[in-house]
């Protein structure tokens, strides 16, 4: 045993065999103007954000999260350090968000995720709507982690300001894939058992036509069959 902090770099030994999954919520909501603004074109207010899927206070383990925009913003690199983590600004144009999540432990990877930003409702589904919601479910997979990594990752709090309400239903939307995954594998196992079947008799047939050939070459004497 050392007598160095418990965490302290020296306990860099990771936990093996030990994965700790984080689920989380990103993407944007956006809001058009109603026309073009005037002073920069713009015509939308958009907030990219990364919440977490339950109700926990991430910078326990976040350190900073880190937004980076298109080159036409000012600053385009934007950094936050504390929940909510997200960002509002104003645009006219869409374009792919790069999204890096960076932990309290060095020793830990900072996350990449590539959100492109929404600003246009599909034509199909406009119906006279100002605002749109592109978000996504994902998993923060901590493979053997460091023992203070795993230790901020098990340690986290409610977030003081209350669970997120997330614009989608993740939880319907689960059950609907499964039920279509369940219904693809029922399908895809009854199609199997009747190509089973049919192989069962095309199997039988070719014994009894092996069979036929093998009395028919007998009595005439002549070829024989494998
Ligand atoms: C496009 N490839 O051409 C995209 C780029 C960039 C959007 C979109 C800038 C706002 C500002 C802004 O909205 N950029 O003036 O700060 O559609």
């Amino acid at each position: 045993m050392t007598t160095t902090n418990e965490f302290g770099p020296d306990s860099g030994g990771r936990v093996k065999s030990l994965t700790i999954v984080k689920p989380i919520v990103y993407g944007n909501v956006s809001r058009y103007f109603g026309k073009k603004r005037e002073e920069d074109g713009h015509t939308h207010q958009w907030t990219v954000y990364v919440k977490p899927y339950n109700n926990e206070d991430m910078s326990t383990y976040v350190k900073k999260v880190h937004f980076k925009l298109h080159e036409s913003y000012n600053n385009p690199n934007r950094f936050v350090t504390k929940p909510p983590y997200e960002l509002t600004e104003t645009g006219w144009g869409e374009f792919e968000i790069v999204i890096k999540i960076h932990f309290h432990d060095p020793n830990e990877r900072y996350v990449t995720i590539y959100h492109v930003l929404k600003l246009f409702q599909n034509p199909d589904n406009q119906m006279g709507k100002k605002s749109l919601v592109s978000e996504f479910y994902e998993e923060i997979v901590f493979q053997d982690p460091t023992a203070l990594m795993q230790h901020l990752l098990t340690s986290t709090k409610p977030l003081t300001m209350g669970p997120w309400r997330h614009e989608t239903d993740f939880e319907a939307k689960k059950e609907s894939a499964l039920k279509a995954i369940m219904e693809a594998r029922n399908k895809v196992r009854s199609e199997v058992g009747e190509l089973k079947e049919k192989l069962t008799l095309a199997r039988e047939t070719i014994a009894k036509f092996k069979e036929e050939i093998a009395k028919v070459s007998k009595s005439s004497g002549g070829i024989s069959v494998s």
